[in-house]
């Protein structure tokens, strides 16, 4: 395999390489180097080698903790770090042991420049750094005049985690820059789906156990993920408990890495996952498998509905309602749902209750009224096993194994990941999925529940970095208007929001690769048209920053100090310094914010230095209860932040209002206002599932469009990040589609060729990998290719851009195409 890998590839022996690695999975639990690395004695008269303390801060969600060897001033190689407190997260890949060459390559932006050919076709002119900011002050300044602050709008991605450069989604110094400004704010809107469904359920905050309690399942179910790709550094914890003697099983629609290391591996059509859940659930309940202790206790199972779908609640009792102080400090309403307690033989309010009533409550208070657990016995009766395994195409056999294992087998640990997330129905399947854990009472105690990676610090405190006043007293005014990405090319070509005139004429973004990662290419090219001033901040001339006005060179993370924040692959705060000069002309992304800041006459709100704005950051609850200053993590360089007990909601206690996890919503509110029409009774209830827009079987649109593509996340890039290394892409060279064989058969086509897939919003060419892991009807192509990188389109020409009713959430993987041979 690895020599495979290594030699002389031609387009042929690459697409063999590919396959081969898909199925086995190479690069799996890519371990800790540092020991075998480190121990070389220099050699005589050689230079000195320094190591400086980093970290990997693309958004793949690991956070490696790196040691930056210099020489001379040259970044020349990454090993892993070494946490003296936590060595089983000592962890590096080959994205973080090819770091040199993405600090040295020729892709990386070198000075400001300005556009001087037609947008999008790469042609600049090198500008120094005074003009770059004031031709961009200035303009902005001329729109502030004519159209007011939100006239402007900021985009900031996923790129760098750390907190100075790009940081948590709210509190960066972008952030505080469009705070200052008052500008608008476009929402990058991914990945809501699932983890809104915990919180919709479970309440708001970590839903999830950490790797210390991996050991302690009996089974481990990896639910719409392949970790081996997207969560490389948990891997070895699953890897480690199946040699323990603990069942893997993986769900999911295509035979993956993970798959391959499974005892059990379940394959289901895509976006069905929530049918599956309710067929899963039914069974149990057939079978009265279901937790019953757990449901009456720790869940809102017995909480009473009236027939107006209102939950019954003291005051229809006539007990007058009374008024608390919520944690921000607000007053609020207190009526407590009622339920009926078996015991005592009376409606009472439900922490009353000694045994509440599951079912058969008789009529209260001239009120007809249903426990939520008659609801979800309603719900999932249709849900036969016949029924169940034509939509889903899991046998009945293994939806009863399922609802077994999942209730008479001991403790299972279950890991959500995205591949429910990325479709149309991705918080309908998501809470599904919750319900049949609550059901089968695995959630809240050790060895149960989701594993969703180590907890971080999180976003910092937040409202303390944007209200920093300044030195002359004033408070930043805010964020002008939110605008969705779903929605930003209408506003932006109507010049209209919600029906009223909203005009936005400049853009500027760090940190993210739009034209390439959000749905919807043509749109977004579109877009980028349209729109009159484009400010790019980036580290790299990828598909987004050929369509800049001006593009500013932002330097790369080892050649500025920042502080990781946000990861789930170890529980640290770590702290990277400088290795090595900004190349080039590059700065860091803090200072080009100040640069703005004083351009637009806003330099009073930036006066602090990055310590002090660092210390700001870490000013939370947590933080300062545990005396967490910047000095501290710099002590060692990484700071283990505990943030999160082992076991999430232990002893069955959520995060919810009642403390109980809830099914049923009576007043849910959509996530976003786009003027969308929104038939809420879809919202209210746990038990609630559609099929997916266009992944789903049944569709029509699927007689014309009879492939989906689920445009998986790539095992070499995080993102399109290291389309620029080469040493990559002798493991994943060039955009590739896996196709089933008989698929493949029908439409004559063979291993290599070049096939076209397309439909009505746009198409890309790519060649053909035949897969029997493939199901029928359902392609994988590892997405982050550039446009420049695919024989023609682009993969994300095909996806569309709209969202569910209540989720602002893109759906990646909701894309169904016509595969045509060229
Ligand atoms: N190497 C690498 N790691 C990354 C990233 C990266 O770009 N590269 N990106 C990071 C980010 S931001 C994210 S959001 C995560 C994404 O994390 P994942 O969601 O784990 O990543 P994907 O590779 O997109 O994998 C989706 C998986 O779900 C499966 N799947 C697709 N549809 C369905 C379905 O309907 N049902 C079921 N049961 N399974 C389905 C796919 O076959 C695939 O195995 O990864 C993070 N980690
Ligand atoms: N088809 C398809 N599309 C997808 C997905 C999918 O599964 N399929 N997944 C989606 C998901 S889940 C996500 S999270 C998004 C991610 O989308 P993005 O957030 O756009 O992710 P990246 O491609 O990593 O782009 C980050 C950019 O930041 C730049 N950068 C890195 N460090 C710095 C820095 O310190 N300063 C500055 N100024 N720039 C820096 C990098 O050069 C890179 O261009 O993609 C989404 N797009
Ligand atoms: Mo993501």
């Amino acid at each position: 395999m690895a020599e495979q890998a290594t030699h002389g590839f031609t387009r042929r022996s690459f697409i063999k390489g590919a396959a081969a690695l898909t199925a086995t999975g190479a690069l799996v639990g890519c371990s800790p180097q540092t020991q075998n690395l480190e121990k070389a004695e220099p050699q005589k008269g050689a230079p000195e080698t320094q190591i400086f303390s980093g970290a990997c801060r693309s958004q793949c969600g690991q956070g490696c903790y790196l040691d930056v060897h210099v020489r001379d001033g040259q970044v020349v190689r990454t090993t892993a770090g070494h946490f003296e407190d936590g060595p089983e997260f000592d962890r590096i890949c080959p994205k973080g042991l090819s770091q040199p060459a993405r600090v040295y390559s020729s892709e990386r932006l070198q000075y400001p420049m300005r556009r001087v050919g037609e947008r999008g076709a790469g042609e600049f002119e090198r500008i120094t750094w005074d003009e770059a900011i004031s031709e961009i002050t200035d303009k902005w300044k001329q729109y502030i005049d004519e159209f007011g602050p939100t006239s402007i709008a900021f985009f900031l991605g996923s790129g760098n985690t750390a907190e100075l450069g790009g940081g948590a989604p709210e509190g960066s110094v972008m952030a505080r820059l469009l705070n200052v400004m008052g500008a608008s704010r476009v929402l990058p809107d991914r990945d809501i789906a699932t983890p809104m469904s915990w919180t919709y359920m479970f309440g708001p905050g970590s839903a999830g156990n950490r790797a210390s309690d991996v050991p302690n399942a009996d089974h481990h179910v990896i639910w719409g993920g392949d970790t081996a790709v997207s969560d490389k550094q948990r891997t070895h914890f699953y890897l480690e408990a199946r040699d323990a003697g603990s069942e893997l099983v993986v769900i999911d629609i295509a035979y993956r890495t993970m798959a391959s290391k499974a005892d059990w591996f379940v394959p289901v059509h895509p976006a069905t996952d929530g049918a599956l859940a309710l067929g899963v659930v039914r069974e149990i309940l057939e079978q009265s498998w279901e937790a019953t202790d757990f449901l009456r206790d720790h869940t809102e199972a017995p909480f009473l509905i009236k027939e107006d779908g209102m939950f019954l609640r003291m005051s229809d009792l006539g007990v007058e309602p009374t008024t608390t102080t919520n944690a921000q400090g607000q007053e609020e309403k207190v009526d407590p749902c009622v339920v009926w307690d078996e015991e005592a033989g009376e409606a009472v309010a439900h922490s009353e209750a000694k045994k509440p009533a599951m079912g058969d409550v008789p009529e209260i208070a001239g009120h007809a009224v249903k426990t939520e657990m008659e609801m979800i016995r309603e719900a999932v009766a249709p849900w036969t096993l016949e029924h169940t395994s034509e939509v889903t195409g899991v046998s009945a056999d293994d939806i009863k194994h399922l609802a077994h294992l999942y209730t008479q087998e001991g403790n299972v640990q279950t890991d959500m990941k995205f591949g429910l997330n990325h479709y149309n129905n991705g918080i309908y399947s998501s809470k599904c999925v919750n319900t049949l854990l609550l059901v089968a009472g695995q959630m809240g105690k050790p060895g149960s529940g989701l594993y969703t990676g180590e907890p971080n610090f999180g976003e910092g405190n937040v409202q303390a970095c944007l209200q920093l006043p300044s030195t002359t007293g004033e408070v930043p005014q805010g964020v002008g208007a939110i605008i969705n990405w779903s929605d930003f090319f209408n506003v932006v070509s109507s010049g209209q929001k919600l029906g009223e005139p909203f005009p936005v004429k400049a853009f500027y973004a760090s940190c993210t690769n739009i034209v390439s990662n959000q749905t919807e290419q043509n749109e977004t090219i579109e877009l980028m048209k349209a729109l009159e001033f484009i400010v790019i901040q980036d580290m790299t001339m990828n598909d987004t920053s050929l369509y800049a006005d001006i593009l500013l060179p932002a330097c790369h993370w080892f050649e500025t100090e920042d502080l990781r924040v946000r990861y789930y692959g170890n529980p640290y705060l770590l702290w990277n310094q400088k290795a090595i000069e900004p190349l080039y002309e590059s700065k860091p992304d803090f200072e080009i914010y100040k640069l703005l800041a004083e351009g637009m006459g806003y330099g009073d709100f930036f006066q602090f230095t990055a310590d002090e704005y660092l210390n700001t950051c870490l000013s939370t609850p947590f933080g300062k209860e545990n005396g967490i200053t910047i000095d501290k993590v710099r002590e060692k360089n990484y700071l283990r932040c505990d943030t999160e007990p082992a076991v999430a909601f232990e002893g069955g206690i959520f995060k919810t209002a009642s403390k109980r996890a809830m099914f049923y919503r009576e007043a849910p509110k959509p996530d976003y206002n786009m003027g969308q029409e929104v038939d809420l009774e879809k919202e209210k209830f746990s038990c609630y599932w559609e099929p997916a827009r266009e992944a789903d079987l049944g569709n029509p649109i699927r007689e014309q469009f009879p492939f989906t593509i689920c445009c998986e996340h790539m095992r070499t890039r995080t993102h399109t990040q290291w389309y620029d290394v080469d040493y990559m892409k002798e493991f994943e060279a060039q955009p590739v589609c896996r196709i089933n064989p008989e698929d493949a058969a029908e439409l004559g086509i063979e291993e290599g060729d070049e096939i076209r897939l397309y439909n009505d919003r746009g198409s890309v060419t790519l060649l053909a990998v035949l897969n029997a892991g493939q199901q029928r009807k359902s392609l994988h192509c590892p997405r982050s290719f550039l446009t420049r990188e695919h024989i023609d389109g682009d993969l994300a020409r095909t996806t569309f851009n709209d969202y569910n009713q209540a989720c602002r959430n893109q759906s990646y993987f909701d894309c169904a195409v016509a595969i045509e041979k060229l």
